[in-house]
């Protein structure tokens, strides 16, 4: 059966990372059995999460693995038109290359309390005496990561304000449909559910979350998923 390594649950929602629960979306969506295997990105073969291993084949990078998946498995778009497609893919770009930076500041760099409820979450299944040493050295790398990517050289409001954005552009594309591209489930709502229930589902604080949490549509969209898909996780 098909292994995915992700984070372990925590907080209610699939997963802490958008990109685990973006995998693990598309395999409920699709009805693609698979076996949870919890995990840190150490051994991944692109260190990152999620991968997974199918067949004898170890696949990382969410993109690579909804490819694999569409061919090996069940391809959710294949009822898309070509501009359907375009505009999926623009949207995941837009979710996964800029909003997830912003969600990434909140809980590696914006406020100390996020921080601890961040490394809790991460971390705490670390023996306490390496917990604090791992921890640090990881939020330098990911500090790293997120000036490299060009976010962090803007002050707080400004990334804020950057992801309200996209808040607004994920909300008015949603409008009143169930699903971004109509009345079925695609790979776009993997990803988007992915980040979204990660920005507005989960304990890390911020004007991004109260933005996301006064939008509608946005919220019952998440919530409706979480319901559908995930019974056996607590109402999301
Ligand atoms: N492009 C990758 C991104 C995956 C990713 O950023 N995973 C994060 C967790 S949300 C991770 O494992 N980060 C560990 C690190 O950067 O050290 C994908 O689509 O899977």
């Amino acid at each position: 059966m098909l292994k995915l390594y992700q984070f372990e649950r925590t907080w209610g929602i699939p997963n802490l990372s958008p990109f685990c629960c973006k995998i693990e979306t598309y395999l409920r969506m699709a009805e693609i059995d698979y076996e949870i295997k919890p995990a840190l990105p150490l051994g991944a073969p692109k260190g990152k999460l999620p991968y997974i291993e199918d067949n004898g084949q170890a696949l990382g990078d969410s993109r690579f693995i909804i490819a694999h998946l569409k061919s090996a498995h069940k391809d959710l778009d294949e009822g898309l038109s070509e501009e359907e497609s375009a505009l999926s893919t623009a949207m995941q770009r837009l979710l996964e290359e800029h909003l997830f930076w912003v969600a990434l500041y909140s809980r590696w760099q914006y406020t100390d309390e996020n921080w601890q409820v961040n490394k809790q979450a991460i971390f705490g299944g670390l023996p306490p005496i390496i917990r604090e040493i791992v921890a640090n050295g990881w939020r330098r790398k990911i500090k790293r990561q997120i000036l490299g990517h060009g976010t962090g050289r803007h002050q707080a409001e400004e990334i804020f304000a950057l992801g309200k954005q996209d808040i607004d552009a994920l909300s008015a594309s949603l409008g009143n449909k169930p699903y971004f591209l109509g009345e079925q489930p695609s790979t776009l709502d993997t990803s988007a559910f992915g980040l979204l229930i990660n920005i507005i589902g989960c304990p890390i604080e911020s004007p991004l979350k109260e933005y996301g949490l006064a939008k509608d549509n946005l919220v019952n969209y998440a919530d409706r998923i979480g319901r559908e898909f995930y019974p056996d996780l607590r109402s999301t």
